[in-house]
């Protein structure tokens, strides 16, 4: 059984920012995210997992940081940090920001699962603790939640997929392509791993 994966396709309240990310747990309890971002003004943009997989309300109802173990925010590096303390995403002059971050703190399993919660990206440069804002210590002083969705599971189920068929082949596209970014032709009848996005909402 390969790790545990999930998967977050990013959408803000007005559809600028737009992108997909995908967790995977390694055997070492390590969580790989990886990704790419659109849309973003150009500079370091606050990146969390908050505590709620609550989108009703767009990015706003997603909560605090996801902070089991009730310590002050911080940088990825901190021990003193949350533990949807992630860090900043940085967006280029093109307004893309390609995700590449490993942190032991995001499992998704266990009692401490970010599954259910939400990741969110925000306006601004998150201080990591170290501004004098009085949000400094709670959210980075992030500014706006421009972007966020609530991680699903992915669960795999190995099937035969006739992607020679219309419907099947778009659905093929959708799932491996854009959701998952797997560089695999939809154009053969072959047997797959395919994912389920697998609800698992926390509130
Ligand atoms: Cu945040
Ligand atoms: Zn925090």
């Amino acid at each position: 059984m390969g790790g545990l994966k999930a998967v977050a396709v990013i959408t803000g309240g007005d559809n600028s920012v737009k992108g997909s990310l995908h967790f995977i747990q390694q055997a070492n309890g390590v969580t790989q995210v990886r990704g790419k971002i659109l849309g973003l003004k150009p500079g370091p943009h606050g990146f969390h997992i908050h505590a709620l997989g609550d989108t009703t309300n767009g990015c706003n109802s997603t909560g605090p940081h996801f902070n089991p173990l009730n310590k002050d925010h911080g940088a990825p590096w901190d021990d003193a940090r949350h533990a949807g303390d992630l860090g900043n995403i940085v967006a280029g002059q093109d307004g893309v920001a390609e995700v590449s971050v490993e942190d032991k703190n995001i499992p998704l399993s266990g009692q401490h699962s970010i599954l259910g919660r939400a990741v969110v990206i925000h306006a601004d440069s998150d201080d990591l603790g170290r501004g004098n804002h009085e949000l400094s210590k709670t959210t980075g002083n992030a500014g706006a939640r421009v972007g966020c969705d609530e991680l699903d599971q992915l669960v795999i189920a190995s099937v035969w997929v006739n992607v020679l068929d219309r419907n099947t082949h778009v659905f093929c596209f959708v799932i491996l392509q854009v959701l998952l970014g797997f560089n695999l032709p939809c154009k053969a009848i072959y047997q797959v791993p395919l994912y389920f996005v697998q609800h698992a909402y926390t509130s």
